[in-house]
């Protein structure tokens, strides 16, 4: 967007803000606003959409990296992107899947590549605390934790038993807690390939990780696949959608059954079950594997129509909406009821659906404002519907009152959307993001593989109104927005970080000091290199080592300036890293080139940045 463009955009938005002040909600604002100029008073009752140069957003926004594996935190409602935290993916500009610390996180021999979708932020009481922010590599079977105070990945768990970890949600309360995520694919048990064509072997599993540990906590094995699913803020349930509960190889098997269902998981039991030794382990893994299938008091199978997907709960806590994807309604499930279903007062599992609205084609995931309002993607229509929920109720009781509120053209066919604080029980209403799968002629072109489109949307007055096209590179199914007050990040690193903690113990083992120590240390062909950094230069500029020597660089960034990260990158040999300031960083390779090979700086960090080098010498 041009200035210009974005000028014209703002004042045409005052403008109707101003207009909708007037007419919508007449008296309350006004009586407010007594003398108060009408430019001001309309700013005060829309959102301001342009964050001018030097101001800062209101909200992070953590975005799914999708098929590139990363996540990307974004400023709202500016849109723009503030960082990319590599997680299930090679990165070349701070040495994810290079340095020595990122493959403790990773593993040996992890794979690089990750399909991410469904960043959540952990909880305390319902609300965001600020402390990390969870992610599932459906690719990979994994699930990685991002550390919210430097934003990075400090943990990544592959969870067992299972193929494809896809919906991804946190427990709310107490606190997170559980990280519950369905794994979606069916496999057969065990998967050594002696029973491949039985489908009857085949099954599939909810998963819950503790947060704190990041290991395993549990696994239910459930009927059908599963796809999303998302948990109370009572911390009693979890609810996932199911689609395939025919439990077929094929799409037409798939589609075949009218109904599949929401399958609940009862938390409470699960722990007791768990602790009275009611469970069994598969193979090699000591993770408690407990039978959830129909007719297990664990779980309740609620039906609703065919291949459901989305699975939000509103933030008053009282719902959970499964969304009908091939149906064009959404299951408004009241959670007071489960109550009753799991105690057996009720007895028929579909009488816990308290609505089931009508809203458009392909309803794909729901968001919530806090005032009562549902906000569904309609994948098919490329639309949102916004309806409201008790509105929604009366009309499934027998009234007619129309729920509808509005229908927002979107471009084009949307996954997720979001509002700002619409996924923890301080949901505050004034925006929503359609992350659009397909963004077709919204964009310059740039060949056949088209950006998807993330828009920005004001829904803080009575209409929703569209306000900002923000082009993404691979698929950000999933994002999350949260308020600035929740999130304190560190400027520079500390010293005593456990990011790198096993780095300065092995350095402490060699006898060095890293903050002052410039040595090289050979143990047989292991060469272990410890240097310093500070702008413009590293503590050595020459390192002499014998061909076939496996040489580990640790440097330790001295600089104390916000900002002055710098990097390590040796020629030929597709080594780099990132070393911010008070940073320890290491990296590992082999020497296995005769002759002089430079290394210098890769972060911009001086007037004299490209002077900051100096020369590997292998000897033959
Ligand atoms: S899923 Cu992609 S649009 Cu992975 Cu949350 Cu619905
Ligand atoms: Cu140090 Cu560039």
């Amino acid at each position: 967007m041009t200035q210009e463009k974005d000028k014209q955009g703002i004042s045409r938005r005052d403008f109707i803000s101003a207009t909708a002040i007037a007419g919508v909600t007449g008296a309350g604002i006004g009586s407010g606003m007594v003398g108060i100029s009408p430019a001001f008073a309309a700013k005060e009752s829309g959102n301001a959409t342009a964050i001018h140069p030097g101001d800062l957003d209101e909200y992070y926004g953590f975005w799914s990296g999708g098929q590139s594996g990363e996540v990307r935190i974004l400023g709202l409602p500016s849109m723009r992107e503030l960082m990319r935290i590599p997680v299930f993916n090679y990165d070349s500009a701070t040495g994810h899947g290079i340095t020595n610390e990122s493959k403790r996180i990773l593993g040996d021999n992890a794979p690089l590549n990750g399909d991410a979708h469904h960043p959540h932020m952990s909880f305390t009481n319902g609300q965001h605390d600020g402390r990390y922010v969870f992610i599932n590599d459906k690719a990979n079977t994994r699930v990685a934790r991002i550390r919210c105070d430097v934003m990075k990945t400090d943990k990544i768990v592959n969870v067992p038993n299972v193929q494809a970890i896809h919906g991804l949600r946190l427990q709310k309360a107490p606190r997170t807690g559980y990280v519950f995520c369905n794994a979606e694919f069916r496999i057969p048990y065990p998967n050594d390939g002696s029973n491949m064509e039985d489908a009857g072997a085949y099954r599939t599993m909810f998963n819950a990780i503790d947060g704190d540990s990041m290991e395993v906590a549990w696994q239910v094995i459930v009927d059908g696949n599963l796809d999303n699913t998302d948990a109370d803020y009572d911390g009693n349930y979890a609810c996932s959608t199911c689609y395939n509960s025919e439990e077929g190889f094929t799409l037409a098997d798939t589609m075949r059954n009218e109904r599949d269902w929401a399958v609940v998981f009862n938390i409470p039991r699960i722990e007791a079950a768990v602790k009275a030794g009611k469970f069994t382990t598969l193979g090699d893994s000591k993770v408690p594997v407990l039978d959830g299938r129909h007719g297990s008091e664990l779980t309740a199978y609620i039906p609703i129509p065919k291949s459901p997907h989305g699975l939000n709960t509103s933030p008053d806590g009282k719902y959970f909406v499964a969304n009908g994807k091939l149906s064009p309604t959404v299951s408004v499930i009241e959670i007071a009821r489960l109550h009753d279903l799991f105690s057996g007062k009720i007895t028929e599992p579909r009488d816990v659906i308290v609505a089931e609205p009508e809203l458009g084609l392909g309803p794909l995931h729901t968001a919530f404002d806090g005032r009562g309002n549902a906000y569904t993607t309609l994948f098919i229509d490329s639309q949102i519907c916004k309806w409201n929920i008790a509105d929604a109720i009366k009309s499934y009781g027998g009234e007619k009152v129309n729920y509808i509120r509005q229908k927002l053209d979107v471009h084009y066919q949307p996954g997720h959307n979001h509002t700002s604080m619409g996924e923890s029980n301080e949901a505050d209403g004034k925006w929503l993001v359609s992350l659009s799968k397909f963004s077709k002629d919204r964009f310059l072109p740039v060949g056949p593989l088209h950006a998807e489109n993330d828009q920005l949307i004001d829904i803080s007055g009575e209409e929703m109104k569209l306000v900002h096209d923000g082009p993404a590179y691979a698929e950000p199914h999933d994002c999350e927005i949260v308020h600035r007050r929740k999130i304190r990040t560190k400027k520079i690193w500390e010293r005593d970080d456990p990011y790198f903690a096993e780095t300065v113990a092995r350095a402490k083992k060699d006898g060095i000091t890293l903050e002052t120590d410039n040595k090289i240390i050979r143990d047989g062909n292991k060469v272990r290199v410890y240097m310093t950094s500070v702008a413009p230069s590293y503590g050595l500029n020459e390192i002499k080592v014998k061909k076939g020597d496996e040489v580990t660089v640790t440097i330790t960034n001295l600089d104390q300036i916000e900002d002055v990260s710098h990097g390590f990158t040796l020629i030929n040999h597709g080594v780099a890293m990132e070393i911010s300031p008070q940073q320890t960083a290491s990296l590992t390779f082999t020497a296995d080139k005769p002759g002089v090979h430079w290394y210098y700086c890769q972060w911009f960090c001086h007037a004299l940045h490209m002077e900051m080098r100096g020369r590997l010498l292998v000897e033959a």
